[in-house]
C-alpha cells in the first residue's frame, strides 16, 4: 500500500534544511532526496533516498512507494557551478526536473487530485541587456527581460514554462478530460542562511562575506562595490514556499511569482557587515566573468503580483534580517 507523502528534493541544500526544519512537526510522513545525507539533527524527521532527481530508477521508486500530496522541488546545481558544468546542470536542473513533472502528472491523474508542485525559480531568469538597462529599471516585473544570460537561468526559466504547461496543457490532444498537477514557482533574489553557507551560487558573495566576518577570516568580495541585487532572509524564503503552497488555486493569477525583500549594493552589504564585525577584513576583487553573470540580474524585482494574489509580504527587511536573524545566529554558529 502506498504511503501519502510530501517530498522535498535538494533537501540537504540552504533551502532544503530550513524546509524540513519547518516541515518537521506539521507534515508527516516526509520523504527527502538529495544526493548527499542530511545532517545528523535533521535526518530523523524524513525518509531519506539518497540519489539524484535525474536518475529515472530513483524517480521509479519513490512512484512505486509513495503518492505525493505536495513535491517541493529543490534540487538544482546554481548559477556558478551550472557555468562550469552546462550539460550536467541541464540534465539536473531540466531533465530531473521533467522526470519528476511526469511522476506529479502521473499520480495527479491516479488519485484525481492534483499534486501540488512547487517550484523556487530565481533573479537568475532575467538577463539585463546592460548596465544603464538595469539602473534605468531598478524593480523587473515577471514578463520584462525574460532574457537569461546563463545556463542556470535558461533551466529555472525552462522549467516554469514546463510546470505550467503540465499544469494547463498536458496531453491537450487525448479525449478524455484528466486530472493535472497543479504548478506553483516562486523567483527568489539571493538568499542568506545564518545557519549554512552557500555552494555554487553568484549571489554567494553577500552570505561569504558574512561568514568570513563572523569566523574572522580576511574576504575578498568577486563582485565590485556598486553591485546591486535584492537578497532575502532564509526565514522568508520558507514563509514564501509555504504562503503559495497554501494560497487557494483561485486566487492565483500566474504559475510564477517574484518575491522580493531587499536590495542593496556590495558596499552596503561591506558596511552592514562592519557594524556588527567591526574587525572585519573585506576587499573587493572582483572576477570580471562571475561579475558579468549579476550585472545581467535586476537590482531588485516587482512581487506586487504576490503580494496581491495571496498576501506575501517578508518579516525581515534589511535591518530585522542582520540585527534579528543573521548576526545573532551566526555569532552562535562560530562562537558555540
Ligand atoms: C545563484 O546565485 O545561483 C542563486 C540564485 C540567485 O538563484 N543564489
Amino acid at each position: 500500500m502506498q504511503k501519502e507523502a510530501v517530498l522535498i528534493t535538494g533537501a540537504a541544500g540552504e533551502i532544503g534544511q530550513a524546509l524540513v526544519e519547518q516541515l518537521a512537526e506539521s507534515h508527516k510522513p516526509l520523504v527527502t532526496l538529495d544526493l548527499q545525507d542530511l545532517p545528523v539533527g535533521l535526518s530523523k524527521h524524513s525518509t531519506h533516498i539518497k540519489g539524484s532527481v535525474a536518475e529515472k530508477e530513483v524517480i521509479a521508486f519513490l512512484q512505486d512507494e509513495f503518492t505525493f500530496t505536495r513535491i517541493y522541488h529543490l534540487a538544482a546545481l546554481l548559477s556558478t557551478k551550472a557555468e562550469r558544468a552546462p550539460a550536467l546542470a541541464y540534465e539536473g536542473n531540466v531533465g530531473g526536473s521533467v522526470l519528476l513533472l511526469e511522476l506529479a502528472a502521473r499520480q495527479s491523474e491516479q488519485s484525481g487530485k492534483p499534486v501540488q508542485f512547487i517550484f523556487p525559480s530565481s533573479i537568475a531568469i532575467y538577463g539585463m541587456p546592460d548596465l544603464r538597462t538595469k539602473a534605468a529599471n531598478p524593480r523587473a516585473s515577471e514578463d520584462e527581460w525574460n532574457q537569461p544570460a546563463t545556463m542556470y537561468g535558461c533551466n529555472k526559466l525552462a522549467v516554469e514554462h514546463l510546470g505550467a504547461y503540465y499544469a494547463q496543457r498536458y496531453m491537450q490532444l487525448a479525449n478524455e478530460e484528466r486530472t493535472r498537477l497543479d504548478f506553483r514557482a516562486l523567483r527568489f533574489p539571493g538568499l542568506i542562511s545564518a545557519l549554512t553557507l552557500p555552494t555554487g551560487g553568484t549571489s554567494d558573495y553577500g552570505p561569504e562575506m558574512l561568514h568570513a566576518a563572523a569566523n574572522g577570516e580576511p574576504y575578498a568580495c568577486f563582485v565590485r562595490p556598486d553591485t546591486t541585487i535584492a537578497f532575502m532572509a532564509m526565514p522568508d524564503a520558507v514563509k514564501a514556499l509555504l504562503g503559495l503552497a497554501a494560497a487557494p488555486a483561485k486566487v492565483l493569477k500566474r504559475t510564477a511569482y517574484n518575491v522580493s525583500s531587499f536590495s542593496l549594493s556590495a558596499e552596503q552589504f561591506r558596511q552592514q557587515v562592519f557594524k556588527s564585525f567591526p574587525q572585519a577584513q573585506i576587499s573587493f576583487a572582483p572576477d570580471a566573468k562571475r561579475q558579468g553573470i549579476v550585472d545581467t540580474w535586476p537590482m531588485d524585482i516587482d512581487d506586487g503580483a504576490a503580494r496581491r494574489d495571496w498576501g506575501w509580504a517578508p518579516e525581515f527587511d534589511l535591518q530585522r534580517c542582520f540585527n534579528e536573524y543573521l548576526v545573532p545566529n551566526i555569532r552562535k554558529r562560530y562562537t558555540e
